[in-house]
Order: C-alpha cells, then sequence, then structure tokens
C-alpha cells in the first residue's frame, strides 16, 4: 500500500494554504463561483476517486457498480424531483459539455443555431469562433437592444423566421435579468425549433423557485452546479423522456468517457440542499443582496448595463469613471475584491480589455454576508474605482475589505 501523505509534498500544501487564506482574506465576487459546504467538500474527495467505470445504472460496462448505481440514480431522481423533469443526466463533467451533448444529441453538422452573441452576454459553447461546436454547426446570433441592454425578442423572433435554426439557445454568462422562457418556446414553436435553456448561472433560483423553471418550455436545461447551487464542479442535463436515449448516448460516449464518480455523489448531495428552506433563503437573500449593491453603485453615478439585476449577476459599465475592464478588475483585485473584466454589448474593447467587470454576489451571501455588508461593499468598489491611482487610499481599502471579510470567515460556512 502507497504510503505517502500530503505532508510529503509540501510545495502543494503551501499552494493550497495560500489560496485558503487568499480565500478568507479576499471577498471573490465572480460570478460563477460558489462556495461548496464541507458535505460537498466531503463527498468529492470519498473513497467514490477510486472508482472507474462507464455507462448508465443497470447498463454498466464494468462489474462491482451496485453502489454507483444507487448513487447515481439518487442523483438522477433528486434532480428530477426539483425541478419536476422527466429525464436527467448527471455525467457531464462541466456546463460546457451539456451543450456540447446536446448538439451532438440532435443536430447534424452543419445544422444551424441561434444563440446569444458573446458579446451581449453568450457562453463561448454558443458559437465562440474558437469553440470546437463552432467548427461543427452554423451559430447565428441575437443581441440586445441598443439603448436598453435587454433580450431584443423581436429580433430574435425575425432572425429565427429568417435563418430557422434547428435549436434557439436561451441563457447566458454576463446577462443580469430573468429570461422569458415562454416567449422563446413560442417563437421556436413556429419553426419547429428545440429550445435550449442554459441556465448555469441561474439554477440556484430556479431550484429555489424564485425564477421561473424552464423545464416547460425548453426540450433541454443545462446548467452546472458552482454557480449559484452550492455543490461541486460538474454539470447537468434535464429533458424530455423522448430525448432520453440520445443525451444518454451523446454524453457517453458521444463526448466523455468513465464518469467523476465522486463529483456525481456530490451532485446528489447538492440536490439535496438546494431542497432545504436554508438553501431558498440564501438563494433569496443572494438577489437581494445584489439588489442591493446595483442600487447603491448606481446612487454613487456608476452605469449598470440593463440599469439593474434580476439575479446574483451585476454588469458595471466602468467607462464612466475613465477605466477598461481590465484596469478597473486589476484596481478591485488591489484591494481583495475579486471580479472578472468582461465585455458589455456594443463595447468598443476588445474582451482581453473589455469595458465592463461582472459582479456577483453569490460567495459574499453564502459567507453570511447581507445589506448593511452590500452598502459597504458598494462603498468601496465605488472609492477603489474613484482612486485607482491613490495606492494609499487603495492600502486602507484593502484593510478594510480584510476586516470585513474576517467578520465573515468561509471555514464557519464549511463546518
Ligand atoms: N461560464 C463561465 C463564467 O460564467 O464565468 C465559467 O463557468
Amino acid at each position: 500500500m502507497l504510503k505517502f501523505t500530503l505532508d510529503q509534498d509540501q510545495e502543494m500544501v503551501q499552494i493550497i494554504n495560500n489560496e485558503a487564506k487568499r480565500q478568507e482574506e479576499c471577498l471573490d465576487l465572480i460570478a460563477s463561483q460558489s462556495l461548496a459546504p464541507k458535505a460537498i467538500m466531503d463527498v468529492s474527495g470519498s473513497i467514490l476517486t477510486n472508482r472507474t467505470i462507464e455507462g448508465y445504472p443497470g447498463k454498466r460496462y464494468y462489474a462491482g457498480g451496485r453502489y454507483l448505481d444507487e448513487m447515481e440514480l439518487l442523483a438522477i431522481n433528486r434532480a428530477k424531483e426539483l425541478f419536476g423533469a422527466e429525464h436527467v443526466n448527471v455525467q457531464p463533467h462541466c456546463g460546457t459539455n451539456t451543450n456540447m451533448a446536446v448538439y451532438h444529441a440532435v443536430l447534424q453538422p452543419g445544422d444551424k443555431v441561434l444563440a446569444m452573441n458573446l458579446a451581449a452576454g453568450g457562453h463561448l459553447s454558443h458559437g465562440h469562433p474558437l469553440n470546437s461546436g463552432t467548427r461543427i454547426y452554423e451559430f447565428i446570433h441575437y443581441g440586445v437592444d441598443k439603448d436598453t441592454s435587454l433580450i431584443d425578442y423581436d429580433e430574435l423572433r425575425n432572425l429565427a423566421l429568417e435563418h430557422k435554426p434547428r435549436i434557439i439557445v436561451g441563457g447566458t454568462s454576463s446577462y443580469p435579468r430573468e429570461i422569458d422562457w415562454k416567449r422563446l418556446r413560442e417563437i421556436a414553436d413556429e419553426i419547429s425549433a428545440y429550445v435550449v435553456a442554459d441556465v448555469a448561472h441561474t439554477i440556484g433560483f430556479i431550484a429555489a423557485g424564485i425564477h421561473v423553471n424552464p423545464v416547460p418550455y425548453a426540450e433541454f436545461v443545462n446548467f452546472s452546479l458552482y454557480k449559484t447551487l452550492p455543490g461541486p464542479r460538474g454539470g447537468c442535463i434535464l429533458c424530455r423522456k423522448e430525448f432520453a436515449a440520445d443525451i444518454d448516448r451523446a454524453v457517453f460516449p458521444g463526448y466523455q468517457g468513465s464518469m467523476l464518480t465522486q463529483l456525481i455523489a456530490a451532485k446528489a448531495v447538492c440536490f439535496k440542499i438546494a431542497a432545504t428552506e436554508e438553501f431558498k433563503d440564501i438563494a433569496r437573500q443572494i438577489i437581494a443582496n445584489s439588489r442591493t449593491l446595483a442600487r447603491d453603485l448606481e446612487e454613487k453615478g456608476m452605469t449598470l448595463v440593463t440599469g439593474g439585476t434580476d439575479s446574483h449577476i451585476i454588469l458595471l459599465d466602468v467607462r464612466g469613471k475613465g477605466l477598461t475592464g481590465k484596469i478597473a478588475e486589476k484596481t478591485l483585485e488591489k484591494v481583495g475584491l475579486i471580479v472578472n473584466r468582461n465585455v458589455i454589448p456594443f463595447d468598443p474593447e476588445k474582451p482581453w480589455i473589455a469595458s465592463g467587470v461582472r459582479i456577483g454576489t453569490t460567495v459574499a451571501t453564502m459567507r453570511d454576508m447581507k445589506e448593511t455588508e452590500m452598502h459597504q461593499l458598494a462603498s468601496f468598489i465605488d472609492k477603489a474605482l474613484s482612486h485607482s491611482e491613490n495606492e494609499m487610499m487603495l492600502s486602507e481599502l484593502k484593510s478594510q475589505v480584510k476586516d470585513l471579510c474576517e467578520r465573515f470567515p468561509i471555514l464557519r460556512r464549511r463546518v
């Protein structure tokens, strides 16, 4: 038996300890991050890591899968109940694979997909020129209204009628508003297209019953579990029964090999957590926090794309501060506030520079921060962005952010 312990790899111990310290002392406002409770971490690193298995419950290509079948079925049944889905595949290794698997399941090479423009908030797997899907399928993009930055459903419909795509994808990475699933369904029905709801960012609010559940409106509902759900890395597909076999085949062996057993177990635990009143309260608070922060930032004269938020996402146009997104990101990092630069609709800058930053309130809320702390946060963000070259001011703000973070430790949430 291998006797190696982690003590023998001090380089890695040091890196992880440094990252743990960074997580405690900084506030991660990355909109695609959540905070996994200890239960999720325990299961994600459990003895299930030792298992290699392929196939699906009752149809494995390996022996010894009795408990793994129980585990996967538990995850599937919990997701079915939580979202009212007819069929669930919990094997996708990530959110991108959920989209790729759906395309693989129902499209032929050259088929058309209508999805959101990446500059308006769409995801890489919605037709980025360098994404592998773009080599196989033809992507057409809809965008947002120039004045309101809200999805232009009339343009979307016109594009759908003109191009007749096989799939219309709804759902985004940086659009702060809820999607009108009913409208998408109606448009798709006019051209007999499928609707894919890519709700990686908003699935926590759907689970909590705050956002409209797209399951009745979309043939396919795709998501990852680590943005607004407190889950492990990985994705999940919900679909109608008629597509069950095609989706399962597209995930395995179409896109993936053996499953990440320990993460599927953690997905099952995540779905149990998501059904609790405690989680629903947190989901409500994530939105309350983001609305408070958005209002404060606007009152301080900052420009919010779409003028507000329905979710954990705030997309801030930083041009009014005389900054690019890249400089704003770096400035906020100097004070311990971690965001990502993000393009805004009709951005004159390239994505590497960008004119905006995306802010998410999931982690802050999971650290138990509430409206009072959001007021503080708005003031930190405003001061930092207004004095981006004043190192003394940034250093003072950094210690204030650290004080705030120390009052809301992450370790406490892990117990
Ligand atoms: N989809 C990317 C994001 O929103 O940041 C990563 O999950």
